[in-house]
């Protein structure tokens, strides 16, 4: 089996590729930008055994022909995929996500190569706190926000070179992600090393906004199983019952760290903010018997704390950029 993996260099797509070499024989080729999100350190050791990197674009043609043309199978990670970024700046979301994937998808359509799709939760909108229900296949799409609406419409290109050209294609669409290699201008990374600098953590508004946790090495075990034994056609939802308020999250690593709880600060709120995200995973777990490993998030926080002290030289080189464009959006 040849896979391409789109997206490889970033957070989730590498530890995929680390899950791959790990778990199969598969020979991998990345296909990654190298954008400021992508960090080809993320693959220290893979690249000397059947990892291949190939720089380029997704929404290059005649780059991607030639990639796909040489695989069995694409798992297509690659997006923009910060929210405060896709207000501040949204069109990198419109070519990446959409014209990226419509890039992938032509070439998939006419080599007849199998497609797997990585989304997010974010497509379906939110949740009320007390809403009694989850987020499920049959879910109506509503998106809120630049990167969610972008990913929604990635989603319904699938969904359509599936139907009326019979692409071999699967979806997943995963809440929120955590572990090592994560860049720090998402939540958890930037607080834990905004702590690892003597600096207080960033909550945003109230800090009462749910997000449904789950480790990236989980996320990884399942799209592997979606990609072997998922139904061609079908979406799947992955989750692991993870759900946490924020401000928990910011307490919790806090007292990990060995800092007083309460050393946070309240900062403006993100526009258009979605209250809470909460997948329900029954299809995924039922039909392809897929189990997360990490179900303490606090032992996985730990972990993740643990693996940011111990390598400033892989997140620091990113912390500058990263805190003065949120400076710049007083956050
Ligand atoms: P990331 O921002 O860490 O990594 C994205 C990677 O894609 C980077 O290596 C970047 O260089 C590359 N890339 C960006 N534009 C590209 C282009 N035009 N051509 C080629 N490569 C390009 O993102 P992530 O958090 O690892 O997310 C990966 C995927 O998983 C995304 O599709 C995202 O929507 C989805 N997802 C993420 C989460 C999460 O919690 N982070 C949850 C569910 C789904
Ligand atoms: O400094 C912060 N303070 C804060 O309170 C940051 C960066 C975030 N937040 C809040 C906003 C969200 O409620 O924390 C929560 C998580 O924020 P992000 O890490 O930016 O993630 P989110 O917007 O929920 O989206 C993530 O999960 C779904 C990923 O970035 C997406 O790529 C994925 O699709």
């Amino acid at each position: 089996m040849r896979l391409l993996v789109t997206g490889g260099a970033g957070f989730i797509g590498s530890n995929f590729v680390h899950h791959v070499v790990r778990h199969t024989d598969y020979d991998v080729t990345v296909l990654d930008k190298l954008t400021y999100a992508g960090n080809l350190a993320s693959l220290s050791g893979l690249l000397e055994q059947r990892v291949t990197f190939a720089l380029g674009d997704i929404a290059d043609a005649a780059r991607v022909d030639d990639l796909v043309a040489s695989a069995d199978a694409i798992v297509h990670y690659a997006a923009e995929s910060h929210n405060d970024n896709s207000l501040h700046d949204p069109y990198p979301f419109l070519k990446t996500n959409l014209i990226g994937t419509f890039t992938l998808l032509e070439a998939a359509r006419k080599h007849g190569t199998r497609f797997h799709h990585v989304s997010t939760d974010e497509v379906y909108g939110d949740l009320h706190l007390d809403d009694p229900f989850r987020f499920t296949e049959n879910t109506p799409y509503n998106p809120s926000s630049p990167y969610s609406s972008t990913k929604a419409g990635s989603d319904l290109l699938v969904r359509a070179w599936a139907r009326s050209f019979g692409v071999a294609a699967t979806i997943s669409n995963c809440s929120n992600n955590y572990g090592a290699f994560q860049h720090v201008e998402k939540f958890i990374p930037r607080q834990i090393t905004n702590v690892l600098r003597g600096v207080r953590p960033k909550l945003y508004g109230s800090g009462h906004h749910v997000r449904d946790w789950i480790h990236a090495d989980d996320h990884s075990s399942a799209v592997l199983a979606i990609l072997q034994r998922g139904r061609i056609g079908e979406t799947y939802l992955i989750g692991a019952n993870g759900e946490k308020d924020n401000r928990s999250v910011v307490e919790l690593i806090l007292r990990l760290m060995g800092r007083p709880t309460d050393d946070y600060d309240h900062v403006p709120d993100r526009a258009g903010h979605d209250l809470r995200y909460a997948i329900d995973s029954t299809k995924l777990r039922d039909e392809l018997g897929w189990r997360p490993l990490y179900e303490n998030f606090e032992q996985g926080l730990t972990a993740t704390i643990q693996w940011y002290r111990e390598n400033a030289d892989w997140w620091a080189p990113t912390k500058d950029a990263t805190e003065a464009f949120y400076a710049q959006l007083g956050q």
